[in-house]
């Protein structure tokens, strides 16, 4: 009994000291940042984040798309274990008692916000709403809509007029930052840091989801001009690259990017890159707010991204791709007294290994079955290898032609995928001669032993993101009812 008091005694007390958490996560955001090695890119806040922290230059998601990534990465779970693999899910609907991360730290006492995009939303249209969300993960939920939401999408550019979520859009907006979805969040988050830094009792766990640069592409007009659009690049030898590609490999092609010219390709590219600076000041805000209010030395900073982006690359655009520019995220994490600032990891690792390393900063108690490594030894010694290797995964095909997967393994040297277990293609990049890779080496004979050896190294990593049963866990279609207490 006498231990029992002891250990309730000394939790408690260390509750109270316990560091705050500061979550931001932008939406479809590749590493075109200044700080990831950009040539074009202004990432000032996001630079000067990085000074702070510890930047992770190879972080992969486990899937590239929206709602399976932010599960898995809230869930601390692989897809195959969320049962998670479209979007407009939710995890309580396949693993219901399942705590997420957000939860954890309610569960012991933690002050849980969030404002804009955490778990999926539809952009633009769920923008102002909850979107796909779980209430059981946060105290107080802020969904603020901006001047591109509630006035502007009369005027934004489109491949396909009238549509805005999936397909490439854009319009530079007359409007400053301020009236815009993405200022509105800093604002809030000014508010809700404002009221932490007076009301001390509790600790927090502030989560804040940008929506640039997700289309449709607006930001003020003065970011495009940052940006002309006589110097975005446009990639170049498609054909040639594409040639050696498997099928499955271009499978996330749309037919409506059969319209792009190199001008509108130019166009394109600067109204991304215009929302990434724009989505960076608003970074900014947040973050100077937190010094402000002297939040900064007690406060873990995490900043990154759902999945990676693709901007002509192998002739690809936007996400699902399980090549480089799709599967690989920013990731910086700025923890007082528990990293090495300034440092470099470049080490493999997932959006999944978020959950475990959060917790161990804080002392959070974690579910058993959490399937990420803790990358707080990476932020201790930024040349810890770790696990050493990561796993991105993909559906391709559909109801009526047969869902099959592709799955990607990422080690220092190399990425390895196999479609349909190598039925359908393979894969082989050699990145430290071929960063951009252009060459597919999977069907040269003078690697057919590294071959041999990532494959039996993918098909142990697929294994691994399982629940113990083998089994991915359906989804019930019955709404479920929130408890945090007893869920
Ligand atoms: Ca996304
Ligand atoms: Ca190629």
């Amino acid at each position: 009994m006498l231990v029992v008091i002891l250990s309730t005694s000394y939790s408690y007390t260390c509750a109270a000291e316990r560091p705050n958490v500061l979550f931001l996560i932008s939406d479809d955001l590749n590493n075109s940042l200044g700080c990831y090695g950009h040539p074009l890119v202004k990432t000032p806040n996001l630079d000067r984040l990085a000074e702070r922290g510890v930047r992770f230059e190879r972080t992969y998601c486990q899937f590239p798309l929206c709602g399976p990534s932010r599960n898995s990465m809230l869930t601390g779970l692989h897809p195959n274990s969320t049962g998670i693999l479209r979007n407009s899910q939710i995890f309580r609907q396949t693993i219901p008692s399942h705590h997420s991360l957000p939860q954890a730290f309610r569960l012991e006492g933690y002050f849980a916000s969030r404002i804009g995009k955490l778990y999926h939303y539809n952009v633009p249209k769920s923008i102002g709403t909850n979107g796909h969300d779980d209430p059981g993960s946060w105290e107080l939920e802020l969904n603020p809509a901006g001047c591109d939401r509630l006035q502007e999408e009369p005027h934004i550019f489109s491949l396909v007029p009238g549509r805005f979520g999936g397909t490439l859009s854009w319009y530079a907006s007359p409007k400053p930052d301020r009236y815009h979805t993405d200022g509105l969040l800093a604002a809030d988050a000014e508010w809700v840091l404002e009221r932490c830094a007076r009301q001390k009792d509790r600790p927090f766990f502030l989560a804040v989801g940008f929506y640039r640069p997700h289309t449709p592409y607006v930001s003020p007009k003065p970011y495009f001009k940052r940006y002309p659009k006589e110097d975005m690049p446009v990639v170049q030898g498609v054909k040639e690259d594409q040639a050696d590609l498997p099928a499955p490999a271009l499978g996330s092609y749309k037919r409506e990017q059969d319209k792009l010219t190199d001008d509108l390709r130019r166009e394109c590219v600067q109204a991304y890159f215009a929302s990434i600076t724009f989505m960076d000041a608003q970074v900014g805000r947040v973050l100077d707010a937190l010094d402000r209010l002297g939040l900064a030395e007690n406060t873990i900073v995490v900043f990154t991204s759902d999945h990676g982006y693709h901007l002509g690359e192998h002739g690809l655009w936007q996400k699902m791709s399980l090549f480089e520019e799709s599967a690989r995220v920013p990731l910086i994490i700025a923890a007082p007294g528990a990293g090495t600032p300034g440092g470099v990891c470049r080490s493999p690792v997932g959006l999944v290994d978020l959950y475990p390393t959060l917790a161990a900063l804080c002392s959070v108690k974690v579910p058993e079955n959490l399937q990420g490594q803790s990358l707080v030894p990476m932020l201790q010694d930024p040349k810890t290898l770790g696990r050493g290797w990561t796993l991105t995964q993909v559906t391709r095909g559909g109801r009526r032609h047969g869902r099959y997967f592709g799955y990607t393994l990422r080690t220092p040297q190399w990425r390895y995928t196999e479609w349909a277990e190598g039925e359908r293609g393979r894969e082989l990049y050699d990145h430290d001669a071929d960063p951009r890779e252009l060459v597919n080496l999977a069907a040269d004979p003078a690697h057919a032993g590294t071959v041999a050896q990532l494959s039996r190294q993918l098909r142990e990593a697929v294994k691994q993101t399982f629940p113990p049963s083998g089994q991915t866990p359906p989804i019930r279609e019955r709404p479920w009812a929130p408890n945090l207490t007893d869920p």
